[in-house]
């Protein structure tokens, strides 16, 4: 089999018999930071701060982006536990 890629996409060559493909699709750009709300590059009190404000009901300015990486604890939401998973990352340093 060959594989080859261009500008991510990916040509497979192989034989004409019975082949299982299976393809692991990953977010493209970079990777968010688990519990960097504000997308500064790190995980800070600051942090913390926004997304209780978030999740107290007040609006501050998140990107689309920060509340996924909001989702610290990777439960798919963004909740009063992913503050105490942010604090975590914090402790661990
Ligand atoms: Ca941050
Ligand atoms: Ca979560």
């Amino acid at each position: 089999m060959t594989v080859t890629e261009s500008d991510g996409a990916y040509t497979f060559t192989m034989p004409a018999s019975s082949v299982t493909v299976t393809a692991v699709l990953e977010p493209t750009g970079p990777a968010g930071l688990g519990g960097d709300v504000d997308c500064d590059g790190l995980v800070t009190m600051a942090d913390v701060t926004l997304l209780a404000m978030y999740l107290n009901g007040e609006d501050p300015e998140i990107t689309a982006q920060g509340l996924l990486n909001a989702d610290a604890n990777g439960d798919g939401g963004a909740d009063i536990r992913d503050i105490a998973a942010i604090y975590a990352v914090i402790a661990e340093g």
